[in-house]
């Protein structure tokens, strides 16, 4: 394997260099995905230039080929930055791009650009009509906070709908708009959502809708299909600066109307569920018709500062399939499965295998600075476990803080430790801990970063997760991690809770790093199945293994 350096990553996707935010647009369109992202095309950070949307192009979602930005800031109407947007594929085939400009006075306003050619596989020419803005910056919108179209769908009246999220007179709303053309939208009069007064900014809204799953239905919906019987929907918003808040529901697409399933969570998207527990921002997801599934993108930025020096920032989270579990509440997600086809050499337990209290044991044989380990742990004895102290019910990021990977406990923790190095001086740890609470259990999943870099003023949170399982039923707890230099993306429960993490270990950059599981509890914990593949460097738009000149 062949590092690639300066923090970059093996398989998750970056731009050869500067700096790249938000996925944009993402679609499936004539055999190939399409990706586009906030893109500076002239350095490494979000505000020495004009945005524009960079594109690139894949058969696999793995191995990517760059190709010239989709869009730059040329016209009047987004001559500041063409800002987040998505992409809809029109009847016939024609794909547009409906995106926030910042016009020539800094206003936001909502553009329109079309396909030039529908039939050139790689979509490289689109044109920007005239008429934009379709949309203007409406009177009653404050904040300059009007952005971020979605996905346009198509009502079961033959209109065209699309999200955007506006702070309206100080409240941060969803409004929809309709239009027959795609080129005159007219906004309905109530907003689709409407946050309470402490969430004035919402970001990249995203509505879609998913099977109403028995257990174990993966497949997805397309953007437009219709509300009834057997379908939610899933309202994502994005509160400005913090994190990706999801709710599942029931869409009414004649009156546009959204009814929450957990109505009890109320209106501020901090209280709903959590995309991902980790660092993980502006995610965008799109019907895949290749494999009938819905895919998630999201943006994981650098949280060491270090972009300028190195000329890039930014990654996407590798591509999740996303479904709703069966208990209609809760989404799972899951790497695409294309990511097997990177998996090189294999190592794994050839029975279950004890970890017992204190012990630590070396996954060893594969490079694991790119790799893909699942595991499964089975719990023999609850009785160790810990009473959780009523304090930390609703904190569960300051109860991974508080007992770390090294802090002892009664069941747990154990878990993972990953990018270590020889001396274990730097390490991440990904774990589990089990409370009695209430006459219960409650799970606890963490990763740990207070020791994942020796260098000075590196990041090092500790996030944090309870998972919705009961461990006196059912004794197993299954965590997959996806491992690639400078991010640990975790999966726990099957992929219900996801905890992402970006982690810049000194000892990476020189060779050889470690993977372990461990056991700091009282009693043993058995390690019921363990597989971990070392992974080839995928082509990520031809800058993976390339040297970066700044
Ligand atoms: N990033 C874009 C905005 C969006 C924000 C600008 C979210 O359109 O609201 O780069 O990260």
């Amino acid at each position: 394997i062949e590092h690639p350096g300066n923090g970059r990553t093996a398989y998750h996707f970056q731009p050869a260099k500067h700096w790249q935010n938000d996925p944009n647009g993402p679609m499936y369109h004539n055999g190939l995905y399409h990706f586009f992202y906030q893109y500076n095309p002239h350095g490494p950070t979000w505000d020495t230039g004009k945005l524009s949307w960079g594109h690139s192009v894949s058969g696999d979602l793995v191995n990517w080929a760059a190709l010239d930005n989709a869009l730059d800031p040329t016209a009047p109407f987004d001559a500041n930055g063409c800002w987040s947007g998505s992409a809809t594929i029109l009847p016939g085939g024609r794909p547009a791009i409906l995106y926030t400009g910042i016009d020539a006075d800094k206003v936001q306003v909502q553009n329109v650009a079309f396909a030039k050619d529908p039939s050139d596989p790689l979509l490289r020419e689109w044109e920007k009509p005239s008429c934009n803005p379709v949309i203007p910056y409406p009177a009653d919108v404050t904040g300059n906070n009007f952005r971020d179209p979605t996905e346009a769908w198509r009502g079961r009246d033959g209109l065209w709908r699309v999200g955007i999220v506006a702070e309206v007179n100080g409240v941060g709303s969803l409004l929809v708009y309709r239009s027959a053309d795609f080129l005159r939208w007219q906004r309905n009069a109530a907003p689709l959502h409407a946050s309470s007064r402490d969430v004035p900014v919402l970001e990249c809204p995203d509505l879609f809708p998913v099977a109403a799953a028995a257990q174990g239905a993966t497949e997805g919906l397309e953007t437009s299909a219709p509300s009834g019987a057997g379908v939610r929907h899933v309202l994502k918003l994005t509160d400005f600066a913090k994190e990706d808040h999801y709710m599942v529901g029931f869409y009414d697409d004649v009156a546009d109307t959204f009814v929450p399933a957990e109505p009890e969570r109320g209106d501020d998207p901090d209280n709903w569920r959590r995309l991902d527990h980790g660092h993980l921002y502006a995610s965008k997801s799109f019907y895949d018709a290749r494999n009938k599934r819905r895919i998630l993108w999201a943006w994981v930025d650098e949280t060491d500062g270090g972009g300028v020096a190195r000329g890039w920032a930014g990654i996407q989270a590798f591509p999740r399939a996303m479904w709703l579990d069966a208990d209609g509440k809760r989404l799972v997600q899951w790497p695409v499965e294309e990511i097997e086809t990177l998996r090189r050499k294999r190592v794994g337990l050839r029975w279950a295998t004890d970890v017992e209290a204190g012990g630590r044991k070396e996954i060893a044989g594969i490079v694991s600075s790119q790799a893909d380990v699942e595991v499964v742990f089975e719990i023999p004895n609850l009785e160790e476990a810990e009473t959780l102290d009523p304090e930390w019910v609703l904190d569960p990021k300051g109860l991974c803080a508080a007992k770390g990977a090294s802090v002892h406990g009664g069941v747990g923790p154990f878990g993972l430790l990953v990018l270590a190095s020889g001396d274990l001086e730097e390490h991440t740890a990904v774990f589990f801990r089990v409370f009695k609470h209430d006459g219960k259990y409650k799970v606890l999943m963490c990763t740990d970063l207070t020791k994942s870099s020796t260098k000075a003023g590196a990041h090092k949170p500790s996030y944090g997760a309870f998972l919705d399982v009961d461990v006196e039923k059912d004794k197993f707890i299954s965590l997959r991690t996806l491992i690639d230099h400078t991010v640990v993306e975790s999966f726990g429960d099957g992929g219900r809770t996801c905890m992402t993490a970006r982690v810049y270990p000194e000892h990476a950059a020189m060779g050889s790093t470690h993977l372990y599981v461990f056991n700091n509890g009282t009693g043993a914990v058995k390690v019921s199945k363990l597989e971990a593949w070392e992974l080839a460097t995928a082509a990520v738009n031809g800058g993976s293994l390339a040297p970066v000149v700044v």
